[in-house]
């Protein structure tokens, strides 16, 4: 058996892992989330299916413009119709996998082919091949990418097939460059030829000049290039006679051999593990600028709401909230509502000066201001701190009962001194003013607290909406064993 280009036992955990850890993060803010996302897809759905069965059936793309007759041609070589062809352009909307062995696990990510719909298996393909007809690179699949092109990242071959009167207008010359791009063994169909033998001949010569020029055909005359002829359409297949297309099944067939096959997918598999690396490199580069940018923003998110609460906490202190000392705890929660927002501009206005904070900000006006339940949790936790005056007030002096009357007022006077620092009360009122006095100072430290919950929760938002800041050690799992050493 030709060996794949790395040991299997090292290389498929070390390939699942990293698929794994590229499933658990986003790169949201560098704006290279795409990027891990077609990584993560071309090990999960290609390389790890593939090299864990790398003597399965060879999945062949069939791909090519509209109406260059790809259905036609499937239809021809299964002389059943396996596709239906015909002059709607589009007509084949779906891809339509032609297989002995029910779905390869490379194409499992094609809903409805997982749902059956799609695969055909009578009668069989030549032994050894999956043909998938694919429909043209107009029609998208649910990816929003030209289904074409996800079957073509999905395929270990390809059998790219042409008009022979209009293969000059480069329709779908994108899948060949894809197909060249991964290695693909190709095999190129010159469909639809004029029956004059001598201009079949010059047709086809030019169009192999134009795979060689454009790089994607070794050199003329390296074969590569069938010709078919534009024949008659059988009505019970949908496709040409047998005859018309036996050069094309010899092609396949020899695609079919085993030991062709080992090489193809050794030859592809090999191709993707290198743009695996490559894409690795690309990743973790966009991951370091995540981390970056995600840095940047909780540091505002930090500098906002820091600076909002020592400010509240100094106006306390300071006794700068005296004048709410007669009003209840409602009037407290209003005035670290009103701050909330004011850290929340803060943090909008920094972040709007950043292309990652911009894009959070965008279609979430909500942010310029407190959150929504910012109001009623500053109202529930600043009526918790001054239903705890009591009790602090009955432990500072020592009482484990009082009056309710005299309760209140001891409450009451406590309330006071937290907020207003050089009130003091009338000794009539209220005994134990001086060990009141340290209580206060008690209560001030718990307000203080109440405050900075009320804005750390207000500020949850927006570290929600950073998410996770990238670690160095997932970095370090973003390395396949042997890489940058
Ligand atoms: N007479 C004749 N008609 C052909 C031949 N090849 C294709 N056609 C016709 O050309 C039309 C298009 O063929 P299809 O096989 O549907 O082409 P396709 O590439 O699958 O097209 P899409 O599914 O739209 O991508 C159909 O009406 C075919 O019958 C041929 O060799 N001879
Ligand atoms: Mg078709």
């Amino acid at each position: 058996m030709v060996p794949l280009p790395e040991d299997r036992d090292d290389g498929l955990p070390a390939l699942r892992r990293v698929g794994e850890s590229l499933g658990s993060f986003r790169l949201e803010h560098s704006g290279g989330d795409a990027a891990r996302r077609a990584l993560r897809a071309q090990i999960r759905e290609y390389l790890v299916p593939r090299l864990l069965d790398p003597d399965g059936a060879l999945v062949v793309a069939v791909v090519g413009g509209s109406g260059s007759g790809k259905s036609t041609l499937l239809n021809a070589v299964a002389r059943r119709r396996i596709s239906p062809a015909g002059p709607l352009r589009p007509t084949t909307t779906h891809p339509v996998v032609w297989s002995g062995e029910g779905l390869p696990p490379t194409l499992g990510g094609f809903a409805l082919l997982v749902a059956g719909r799609g695969v055909v298996s009578d009668p069989a393909p030549p032994e050894g091949l999956i043909l998938v007809d694919t429909p043209p690179p107009s029609v998208l699949g649910d990816d929003g990418r030209p289904a074409a092109v996800a079957v073509l990242e999905a395929a270990d071959a390809c059998v790219f097939v042409a008009s022979g009167i209009r293969y000059a207008d480069a329709a779908g010359w994108e899948l060949i460059e894809l197909a060249a791009g991964r290695r693909l063994p190709t095999l190129f169909v010159l469909n639809r030829l004029p029956a004059a033998p001598d201009i079949q001949n010059l047709l086809q010569e030019d169009f192999t000049r134009r795979l060689v020029a454009r790089g994607v055909l070794a050199e003329p005359g390296a074969g590569g290039v069938v010709g078919v002829a534009e024949g008659p359409i059988l009505p019970e297949s949908g496709g040409l006679p047998p005859e018309w297309v036996s050069g094309l099944r010899k092609e396949l067939e020899a695609m079919a051999d085993p030991l062709a096959r080992r090489r193809a997918v050794a030859g592809v598999a090999g191709a993707a593990q290198r743009r695996v690396r490559q894409g690795l490199e690309v990743v973790r580069a966009w991951l370091v600028d995540e981390a970056v940018a995600a840095l940047a923003l909780c540091d505002a998110i930090d500098a906002g709401y820091r600076r909002v609460g020592s400010e509240l906490t100094a106006a306390l202190h300071a006794g700068r909230l005296a004048g709410l000392a007669g009003e209840p705890p409602a009037a407290l929660a209003a005035v670290v509502v009103r701050r909330a927002s004011l850290a929340a501009r803060r943090v909008a206005a920094a972040w709007e000066a950043q292309p990652a904070g911009k894009r959070l900000l965008r279609g979430r006006p909500e942010l310029w201001a407190h959150g929504a339940d910012t109001g009623e949790s500053a109202s529930r936790d600043l009526a918790e701190w001054a239903a705890g005056l009591g009790p602090l007030a009955a432990e500072a002096c020592g009482r484990a009962w009082w009056r309710r009357r005299r309760a209140r007022r001891q409450a009451e006077a406590l309330y006071r001194m937290t907020l207003d620092p050089l009130y003091r009360p009338e000794p009539r009122t209220v005994r134990h003013a001086t060990v009141l006095l340290r209580a206060a100072k008690e209560a001030r430290r718990r307000l203080a607290e109440t405050f900075e919950a009320v804005l750390e929760g207000d500020s949850t938002r927006f570290r929600e909406l950073v998410g996770a800041v990238p670690s160095g050690a997932l970095l370090a799992r973003l390395r396949l064993d042997g890489e940058g050493r």
